[in-house]
């Protein structure tokens, strides 16, 4: 079975519903596709794409912002087998570098807006650092004529197996990881959470998260395009926009992560509670990809009677744990395993012969196993085997990283933290390396250290221990940063100190500097 197998359920049943609405601000008027109309389009699509050379098994990197074309595209490459390769929007050069050479797609979709980053204008031709296997850049506002052509599409045989998306994420070590992820693995998130979150065919799902990140695109996109429900697609979140949209009542379901979640609060607090009444025609607000503070959890129950289901997932494994639907939610907990999926917490024995269960209510490292979980990294197959335990009865287990600890006496898990340095700034990963191995790279600077430092809004932002030979202007090396990296992994602050403090190994003492 394959993920269409799972949609073409839906467009047999309710051709004429609506599948997708998009608008991009409270006075526009909404782009609607029904589900007939949505998948025809990306038949079309696919087919064209092949007329162009594309095959089974060839990378397509995404570049771009969420669209109705986004999703066109998605559902275009993955109906012939193809591999979506997602790019966060935000990323510049070093980022796109490392991606793109790693995964090397042989097309790029990307918007008119974020072509300059890809092109050079002036030569009229892809930037040199761009990987060979590139042989066409296309524009989501072009897709259309693509789709015109009617070409005819020749379906190889697509299974479970099959990859579907290959995600990079700013692993624990070394630069970004290629999280394999194949059809039947997206296919064991979106049928455990139908089921666990009791998805109707009359949802309506408001969808501000990008859909470059499995939060957006398998929570929300898949569930509901499995369930035959109709997802509001939005750009991007905006508080005044998504206020509004929620108090229109024209929502079900809303998915979020922790930070939208803070500022839907100061937008909400400017309203009345007749306003906020408004609210009761919602069912399910989630929240995920990062920790939900007790208090947001709390303020939140407060303000709309609502109570938030926190749920845990990471991009190698899609959701592992949830809230109940029905049954307490609790604050500061993730919950229980989702069907399907198994959950352990275990620390290293004392031998140092591999790792055993730690006792209820202790703390250890959470593994994960089940059909969810992914089929290895690209191109690293010492890092995939690393990242797997085999138990006794030749089980393998992830290794989230994930701190956990199950309350002996409801069996829901809590996460108490992460075994190694990352920092999560709402919702998005930064790994502090990236960041000291550019500092470096400017003049002036020796030696650095990022440490993520705890922030009310985004959940933790990153700060930066300087050593310099010549103390830099703050501002410029600011900007410096922006210019080579996303602008969310630019530190918040920079401290310049003497010398790092380091250990006899020569590693950086961190929670010393925190
Ligand atoms: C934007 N900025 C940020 C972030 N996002 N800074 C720190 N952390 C961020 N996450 C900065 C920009 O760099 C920019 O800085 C300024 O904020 C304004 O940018 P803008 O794009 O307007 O920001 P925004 O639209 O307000 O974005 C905030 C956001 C967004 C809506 C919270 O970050 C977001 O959509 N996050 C969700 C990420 C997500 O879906 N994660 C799931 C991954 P300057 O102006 O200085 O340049 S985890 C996952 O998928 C697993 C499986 C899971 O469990 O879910
Ligand atoms: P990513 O690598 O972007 O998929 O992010 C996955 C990581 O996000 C996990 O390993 C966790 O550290 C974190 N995460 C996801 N959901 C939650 C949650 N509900 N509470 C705490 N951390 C979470």
């Amino acid at each position: 079975m394959n993920l269409h197998d799972l949609f073409a359920i839906p467009r047999l049943r309710t051709p004429s519903k609506s599948a997708l609405e998009f608008r991009t601000g409270p006075s526009a008027a909404p782009r609607t596709y029904s589900y007939e109309a949505l998948f025809a389009a990306a038949e079309r699509l696919a087919a064209g794409l092949q007329a162009r050379g594309l095959q089974k098994g060839e990378r397509v990197a995404f570049f771009a912002g969420n669209s109705p074309q986004y999703v066109i595209a998605w559902l275009a490459v993955v109906r012939f087998g193809a591999v979506m390769v997602p790019m966060n929007t935000r990323y510049r050069r070093s980022e796109l570098e490392h991606i793109l050479g790693d995964c090397t797609p042989r097309f790029i979709i990307t918007d008119a807006s974020l072509l300059p980053l890809l092109v050079d204008a002036a030569a009229g031709a892809a930037h040199d650092w761009l990987p060979k296997s590139v042989d066409k850049i296309l524009l989501t506002e072009a897709l259309h004529e693509i789709e015109m052509e009617s070409a005819a599409l020749h379906l190889p045989i697509v299974d479970g197996d099959d990859l579907a998306v290959i995600m990079y994420t700013s692993g624990t070590t070394g630069p970004s990881k290629g999280a394999m992820l194949t059809h039947n693995m997206l296919l064991a998130t979106v049928t455990a959470l139908l089921a666990a979150w009791d998805w109707q065919p009359s949802d309506r799902l408001l969808l501000v998260l990008p859909l470059f990140h499995v939060h957006g695109l398998v929570v929300g996109l898949h569930c509901a395009l499995a369930a035959g429900a109709t997802t509001l697609l939005r750009q991007a979140f905006d508080a005044h926009f998504t206020t509004i949209e929620l108090l229109t009542g024209s929502a079900t379901c809303f998915f979020a992560v922790p930070t939208i979640y803070v500022r839907l609060l100061d937008a909400l607090a400017a309203r009345s509670r007749a306003e906020i009444k408004a609210l009761s025609a919602m069912r399910l607000f989630c929240s995920g990809s990062a920790p939900l503070a007790p208090e947001t959890f709390e303020a939140f129950r407060v303000c709309t009677g609502h109570t938030i289901l926190e749920r845990y997932g990471m991009t190698e494994t899609g959701m592992n744990l949830s809230n109940p639907y029905a049954g307490p939610r609790v604050a500061g907990s993730v919950g229980l395993p989702l069907p399907g999926v198994s959950a352990r917490v275990v620390r290293a024995r004392d031998d140092a012969t591999g790792r055993e269960d730690v006792d209820m209510g202790e703390v250890g490292e959470l593994l994960i196993a089940g059909a969810n979980v992914f089929a290895g990294y690209w191109n690293a197959p010492e890092k995939s085997a690393n990242a797997f335990e085999t138990d006794g009865a030749g089980r393998h287990w992830f290794r989230t990283g994930d701190l956990a600890r199950q309350d002996p006496e409801s069996g829901y898990f809590s996460l108490l933290g992460r075994m190694h340095d990352l920092i999560i700034s709402g919702g998005f990963n930064i790994y502090p390396r990236e960041i000291e191995e550019l500092l470096v790279r400017y003049p002036g600077i020796r030696d650095a250290a990022v440490v993520g430092v705890a922030d009310g809004v985004w959940g933790e932002h990153p700060e930066a221990w300087i050593v310099c030979t010549e103390i830099p202007n703050t501002n410029d090396l600011d900007a410096w940063c922006r210019a080579h990296m996303a602008s969310f992994k630019a530190p918040h602050a920079f401290h310049v100190v003497d010398g790092l403090p380091r250990n006899a190994m020569g590693k950086v003492l961190k929670h010393l500097l925190r």
